[in-house]
């Protein structure tokens, strides 16, 4: 009999509400939870290739002990007992000899991000990475610094904007489900779009304006979107009086940015920045600038991303509809949110982070998530002391961190390295020990709490047993915990119980979820009151244009623009990356369906500059840098800017394991230099240049 089970997909980490068809304990068939309204049944394309993961050979099925050099691609297959006892054993010796602070932990945050803390905090160690500063860690910084909270509590109202402005947001191919579905609603009721981006990008083709920008410059535009907005008179007077914080400085600042020199730095015409100026402030507040997803680009990405911030606040795009909101939790309505196990108590952690995050050489990005890329140079340098066991959790530190070599060398003066995943990666080939977890599909998690405009908890729901020998992250670590003797952080015996304790103060129950995956704090839409009512939480209550945290840790709040460099030699591009509808990150390159579409990828060069290399399309080239180099494939074409070549993230794969996606394409991050906005923590992924010869 064929059965319905709400869950939520795993496919990326947007966590999308799915309804999964099993039966006779197969799954049939997947698609979006049709209770949620903004969801409906859609589902991108990696999300209905689930089921090719469930039933791929090629994934991890048991856990593997290594038995030939690292790399070298010999593995026995262990049982959990010997496997987890043999990590175990290993830890003990590296905590008893280094101390429990010599041990680090990455991982892409995720549902069961409390349980991996709190196994370092048991510990004493204050190592825990998130993947957060590799993707937006520019953002989160940068929303702290106006407004006293980080982007992950904040969101855009797309659904009812009038105008929607994207800075390389490339929401129709870098996709969350409900957000596309919001953004396409509006513009079928009329609502324009801008789209900036170096590339022609899906998403370019359906804007009504494309601004096809010179590579690292929107910091220009935006300063000279101020400069117009300020000089017309086309702010929200009443709103900037009252919560703003800094204005007339900002007036002052950017006096001398007109419209004409953004045009001679951007590559943008004067006219057209004039234009869009005067356009967003007459549908103000209901319209918004989108802050960005991924804000990994430059030294210099807090300042972008407090520019476009800078611009909402300007036009008092904030807690109105069509505008950026401030996301609200149960206690906005007086319930509770579910419970974490790192709200236990711990013994207290005598080091700083090995990042030195939250010291005075590094002070602002947010400790909670720490800067992975400085993990590398952290090990190598053996600064601030040495890091000796890594435990990898759902992240890939070869392909998802900067200068894949460095971190190889790294990872190669580690006493230990364990990986818990679900595919062949590059890490898990690079391990000591890997630890197989169940997929999404095969077990329960731990509660997500949405927060948004109205609070909400999902729950992700096991549709199937698990096919082979594999178990969930939280049972994985409870076992790994018990063994070096810190057991009693882990009070469950099975992961319902651990979501049965999360709900306890939730006045819901685990029952509650079944009928459509999820439940609602309150039916209605929280908005605060934009003229006494807003809760900023800075010093000073505002929006902090002069940002306190900015300039109490040394840094400016309006630093002079510098302009970004072109390219120097006439084989040379600046390297920029992203991803596809097709592909997540570096998850999916093996998954049987998804690689049957785009098997590897290519890099763009714009015609021009091709043809005067003598490269044609589909040519194979040899693209290298400072940091590395390999051979792919041309795409020649206009639909980029000449300075800039482009190419997918995720490929390049060295695991022999996954034989699809082995040695197909190259992977940015091994020409990628590690480079860092030392202000806000995101990596200059596109600050390096790549020279590109014909092979
Ligand atoms: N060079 C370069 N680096 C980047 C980026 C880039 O464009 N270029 N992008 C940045 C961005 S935006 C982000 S968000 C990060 C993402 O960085 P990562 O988190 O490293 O990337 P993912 O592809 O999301 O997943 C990483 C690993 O999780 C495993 N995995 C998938 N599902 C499961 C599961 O259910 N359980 C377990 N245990 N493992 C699972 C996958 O097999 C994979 O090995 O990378 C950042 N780093
Ligand atoms: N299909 C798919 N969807 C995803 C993901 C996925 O892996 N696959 N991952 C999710 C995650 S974790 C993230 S962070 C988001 C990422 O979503 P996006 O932020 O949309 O990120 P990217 O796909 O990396 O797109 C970056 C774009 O920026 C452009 N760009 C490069 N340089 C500049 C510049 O100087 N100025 C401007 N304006 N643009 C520039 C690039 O050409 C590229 O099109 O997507 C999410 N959705
Ligand atoms: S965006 Fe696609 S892959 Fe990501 S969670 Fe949603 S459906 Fe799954
Ligand atoms: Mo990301």
């Amino acid at each position: 009999m064929e059965q319905a089970v709400y869950s939520l997909c795993f496919m990326c980490s947007i966590r999308c509400p799915i309804r999964v068809m099993v039966e006779d304990g197969r799954v049939k068939w997947i698609q979006g939870n049709e209770n949620v309204g903004a969801m409906g049944s859609s589902l991108c394309p990696r999300g209905s290739a689930g089921i090719s993961l469930l039933y791929d050979k090629e994934r991890l099925q048991y856990p593997l002990i290594r038995t030939g050099p690292r790399g070298s691609g010999q593995w026995r297959r262990a049982s959990w007992e010997e496997a987890l006892d043999m990590a175990g054993e290993k830890l003990r010796q590296i905590i008893a000899a280094h101390g429990g602070h010599s041990v680090a932990l990455t991982e892409r945050a995720q549902l069961s991000t409390h349980v991996s803390k709190t196994f370092l905090k048991a510990i004493g160690s204050p190592n825990h990475f998130t993947h957060d500063a590799l993707c937006k860690g520019s953002a989160n910084t940068a929303c702290r610094s106006l407004f006293g909270v980080t982007d992950g509590e904040m969101g855009v109202d797309l659904a009812n904007s009038r105008h929607v402005v994207l800075y390389g947001r490339n929401l129709f191919e870098s996709i969350e489900v409900k957000p596309v579905r919001g953004l396409i609603n509006a513009l079928a009721k009329g609502a324009k779009l801008t789209y900036i981006d170096p590339r022609v990008t899906v998403s370019a083709t359906k804007a009504h304006r494309y601004w096809m920008i010179r590579p690292g410059t929107d910091l220009a535009l935006n300063y000279a979107l101020m400069h117009v907005i300020i000089k017309e008179k086309l702010y929200d007077a009443a709103f900037v009086d009252r919560w703003v914080e800094g204005f007339q400085d900002l007036r002052k600042f950017v006096q001398h940015y007109t419209p004409e020199w953004a045009d001679r730095e951007t590559g943008i015409p004067a006219t057209e920045i004039v234009e869009l100026a005067r356009e967003m402030s007459a549908v103000k507040p209901n319209c918004a600038f989108h802050y960005g997803y991924r804000a990994a680009h430059h030294t210099n990405e807090i300042y972008v991303r407090r520019s476009i911030l800078m611009l909402n606040a300007l036009l008092g795009c904030l807690e109105a509809p069509g505008a950026v909101f401030f996301k609200k939790g149960p206690g906005a309505v007086g319930r509770k949110p579910a419970r974490k196990l790192t709200e236990q108590k711990f013994p207290k952690i005598e080091v700083p982070r090995c990042d030195k995050v939250g010291t005075p050489d590094f002070p602002l990005p947010d400790p909670a998530h720490g800067v992975p890329q400085m993990l590398p140079h952290a090990i190598l340098n053996q600064d601030p002391y040495p890091i000796k066991a890594l435990l990898v959790y759902r992240f890939e530190p070869l392909m998802s961190i900067p200068d894949k070599q460095l971190t190889q060398k790294a990872l190669d003066a580690l006493d230990l390295i364990v990986t818990i995943d679900v595919n062949h990666s590059d890490i898990a080939w690079y391990s000591d020990i890997v630890l197989p977890e169940s997929i999404y599909l095969e077990r329960l998690d731990c509660v997500q709490q949405l927060n948004s405009l109205s609070p909400q908890m999902f729950l992700r729901h096991q549709a199937v047993t698990p096919r082979y020998d594999t178990l969930e992250g939280p049972m994985i670590l409870k076992a790994l915990g018990e063994r070096i003797g810190i057991g009693e952080y882990f009070p469950y015996e099975s992961v319902e119980d651990l979501v049965r304790w999360q709900l306890e103060p939730t006045g819901f129950r685990l029952e509650d979820f079944a009928e459509k995956g999820f439940v609602s704090y309150t039916s209605e839409k929280l908005f605060w009151d934009r003229s006494e009512g807003m809760k900023f939480k800075t010093p000073s209550g505002k929006i902090e244009f002069r940002s306190s945290l900015l300039e109490n840790a040394g840094f400016e709040s309006f630093p002079t623009y510098e302009s970004m460099s072109s390219p120097p030699e006439p084989d040379q591009f600046r390297l920029i990356t992203g991803r596809q509808a097709l592909h997540t990150h570096v998850s999916t390159q093996n998954n049987m369906y998804l690689n049957e579409i785009t098997p590897e990828n290519e890099i763009w060069l714009n015609r021009g500059r091709a043809e005067r290399l003598g490269i044609r399309n589909h040519d194979l080239v040899r693209v290298s840098s400072s940091r590395g180099s390999g051979t792919i494939r041309a795409f020649v074409t206009d639909l980029i800017h000449p300075e800039a070549a482009f190419m997918l993230h995720g490929f390049g794969r060295d695991s022999k394991l996954a034989t699809r996606s082995y040695q197909r394409g190259v992977s940015d991050s091994l020409l990628q230099e590690s480079i860092t906005d030392m202000v806000g923590g995101s990596p200059a992924l596109h600050h390096t240049f790549v020279t590109v010869t014909p092979v």
